[in-house]
């Protein structure tokens, strides 16, 4: 009898099947997501009319608030030395500490590199003064306009604060709107501090008084309505510290069931919320100094279950909150959750969050929103996210296909614009 060696055919493992399906979307869904514009719904950027307000360039990017917290880590410059340089002096130690003397890899240095690569430029050259003379050659409209085709943002929501001395008299006077640029109407001040707020807003013609009488209500609401109208605001938005609550005998509570929640209701608007922040933990840092905690999250739900005719925008500092607000969603169809916010806004925590609502939540949310301060941060914050954005979806599709519903290019390309903006701008419409 002759002998034959015996093929059995092995059957791919689970792994490797995995691994294929994964292929089989990966390139698609990459391409898909970053060719669906992006509707920025939360950033700190201004229409060209604002002027000096809008900050670009080299020099506006190393001294990104962030960046400032992680020089201080390695430099021993004291607080006060560094406050009084010039910007290009802050900028130059910034570059010197963060990308000489140590590698440029944290979130928000690998931020820059990738900005700058994205625009031709050569940063490994170390060459700080060539970068500098290409942004001066720039010109701003036609350099902001590069940005948004670089990052594929269509629409840009600013933050806009009546309570801004710099920033109010543009609207005052008035500008001619570019129709790229949205507006957001921010009152941290209205509601966290209304005692040095109210002789601010009497100065204004506003006939309040310290207490909240009817009549103070009443002309409060009025403010909204003017700002809401002369800012043609989509939202209005506050950020909360941790230990915020509502209902409560409060200043603040009392503002927002009494004057905000009314003035949404009566103009359609959502009220954003940004729990979790504490301002100012280290003064010392300026702008830099604000730190967070775990927020009681019964505050957002009271919210949505005392009030079902307002619809209420949400991002939560915190990633011990996350899953918390996921499952909040799921009960009250009147909050949309969005962004992965600042403190959150790194790979790994962007990865797990993007992840765990897209489980919980399909694609009804807003996967992200740059938080930019300077324009050319869009190209960074938008590039580093669509790349975690489509690697979750690409995972998602690869476990339907497994299951026998494989997505086609339509339905992907649905998804990318639900999860970019398109699911904000239903939940503002109906
Ligand atoms: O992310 C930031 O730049 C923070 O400083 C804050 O502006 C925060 O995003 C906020 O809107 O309060
Ligand atoms: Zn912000």
């Amino acid at each position: 009898m002759q002998d034959f060696p015996m093929i059995i055919p092995v059957p791919p493992s689970a792994h490797s099947r995995a691994q294929n399906a994964y292929a089989h979307f990966a390139g698609r869904v990459e391409k898909i997501v970053a060719g669906t514009p992006a509707y920025d719904i939360h950033t700190h950027l201004y229409d060209a009319a604002f002027g000096p307000l809008l900050l670009w360039g080299i020099d506006d990017m190393l001294t990104y608030h962030y960046l400032v917290a992680e020089t201080f880590r390695h430099s021993d410059i004291p607080y006060d030395a560094f406050w009084k340089f010039s910007k290009k002096e802050q900028a130059d130690l910034i570059w010197s500490t963060l990308f000489i003397e140590h590698s440029p890899i944290s979130e928000a240095c690998r931020g820059i590199l990738t900005t700058l690569n994205e625009l031709g430029l050569d940063a490994r050259s170390g060459d700080l003064p060539a970068i500098r003379r290409w942004f001066a050659e720039q010109n701003p409209r036609d350099y902001i306009a590069r940005c948004m085709e670089l990052a594929n943002v269509g629409t840009i929501c600013m933050t806009n604060s009546p309570f801004d001395d710099e920033e109010r008299p543009f609207w005052e006077r008035g500008i001619e709107r570019d129709e790229w640029f949205t507006a957001a109407l921010r009152i941290d001040p209205l509601l966290l501090s209304w005692q040095q707020t109210a002789p601010r807003l009497s100065s204004w013609g506003y006939h309040v008084t310290n207490e909240l009488t009817d009549s103070t209500i009443s002309n409060v609401r009025r403010f909204l309505a003017d700002w809401t109208r002369r800012m043609d605001a989509r939202f209005v938005m506050v950020s909360l510290p941790p230990d915020f609550a509502y209902p409560a005998n409060t200043d603040s509570a009392q503002l927002i069931e009494r004057a905000v929640l009314p003035h949404c209701r009566e103009f359609g608007l959502p009220f954003a919320v940004m729990p979790g922040v504490i301002r100012a933990i280290n003064p010392l840092l300026r702008m830099a100094g604000d730190g967070m905690a775990r927020t009681n999250l019964s505050t957002l739900a009271n919210f949505c279950a005392q009030n079902p005719e307002n619809k209420f925008l949400a991002t939560v500092l915190s990633r011990e909150n996350q899953h918390e607000l996921c499952v909040l969603a799921r009960k009250f169809r009147n909050l949309h959750i969005f962004g992965c916010w600042w403190f959150t806004n790194v790979p790994s925590i962007i990865e797990e969050m993007t992840r765990m609502r897209i489980e919980l939540l399909g694609t009804s949310f807003t996967a992200q929103h740059s938080d930019a301060r300077v324009m050319d941060q869009i190209i960074y914050k938008w590039s580093h996210s669509r790349q975690i954005i489509a690697r979750v979806l690409t995972e998602k599709y690869a476990g339907l296909a497994a299951a026998g519903w494989e997505p086609n290019k339509g339905e992907m390309e649905r998804d990318a614009r639900e999860l970019l903006g398109g699911a904000f701008e239903k939940f503002c419409e109906t």
